[in-house]
């Protein structure tokens, strides 16, 4: 076969092959939009709804993150048959310059062929590489805001007596304001706070605990005082009908942490 002809063949199966790629991923783009539209719904709707829970909300997420994944993937095809139609494009025309000012166009060289083949070869795997490149960063991002996204879902977890911090992205339990509520006390490492309350005839005094451990609240003599085991977060309420004055201790750690309410 004529060599000029055995090299625009080849050329040419190669244009082919990457317009048959830039047109099916002009398809699947368009489906991905649509998938990208539905799902940006499905979010609204469920941001309005009181009932969302952890699960709903990363799986949400997880659909975002696939279509991340997707669309990252077909930016990868893309830039790839850009890359190979434009070094066609330079291919050709360099080609048509040689042929012409060439008086027999079938002289060019068997050397000269394989050269020009195999430059076109390597510039054809930097863009791959390139472009692989490309791909592999988008899909980290993909996977970061699917870590970050993740994390506001956490809230959805917290228990009635937690609130979400926004700066250990974990549930915390709410904050306790002592100065607004006397007979509020905290329970911690190690200590009641305060150790000592002094109140009224009838009134309650909730423990709660702000701590990382379990604790008790458990009457040193007696029954008066005699909570469960309390885990982080939680909270025990006692009413006092009786005046006097109530030794407590914490059943897990007994030497350390003590407390005493005067009921007057
Ligand atoms: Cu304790």
């Amino acid at each position: 076969m004529n060599k000029r002809v055995r090299l625009l063949v080849m050329f040419s199966i190669t244009l082919l092959l990457a317009l048959s790629l830039a047109t099916a991923n002009k398809n699947s783009v368009d489906q991905i939009n649509r998938k990208n539209n539905s799902h940006h719904h499905d979010k609204n709707d469920s941001s309005n709804d009181t009932k969302l829970n952890y699960g709903l909300c990363v799986s949400n997420y997880s659909h975002i993150q696939q279509d991340c994944f997707a669309q990252a993937k077909n930016n990868q095809s893309i830039c790839l048959s850009q890359g190979i139609l434009s070094l066609l494009e330079n291919y050709s025309n360099q080609y048509n310059n040689q042929t012409n000012s060439t008086t027999n166009s079938s002289n060019l060289s068997k050397s000269e062929q394989r050269r020009i083949l195999r430059q076109f070869r390597s510039e054809v795997m930097n863009i791959k590489q390139t472009c692989k490149e490309q791909y592999k960063q988008e899909k980290n991002q993909c996977k970061e805001d699917f870590k970050n996204n993740k994390l506001q879902c956490i809230q959805f977890r917290c228990k009635s007596s937690q609130v979400f911090s926004n700066e250990t992205n974990k549930c915390v339990p709410k904050a306790i304001n002592t100065t607004e509520n006397n007979n509020t006390l905290q329970v911690k490492e190690f200590a009641f706070l305060p150790s000592e309350s002094t109140i009224k005839l009838g009134e309650n005094v909730t423990w709660t605990n702000t701590g990382t451990m379990n604790h008790t609240v458990t009457s040193d003599s007696g029954a008066e005082l005699n909570s469960p085991q309390l885990a982080p977060g939680e909270n025990y309420t006692h009413m006092f009908n009786t005046t006097g004055t109530f030794e407590y201790h914490c059943a897990n750690h007994p030497s350390l942490m003590k407390g005493k309410i005067i009921v007057q």
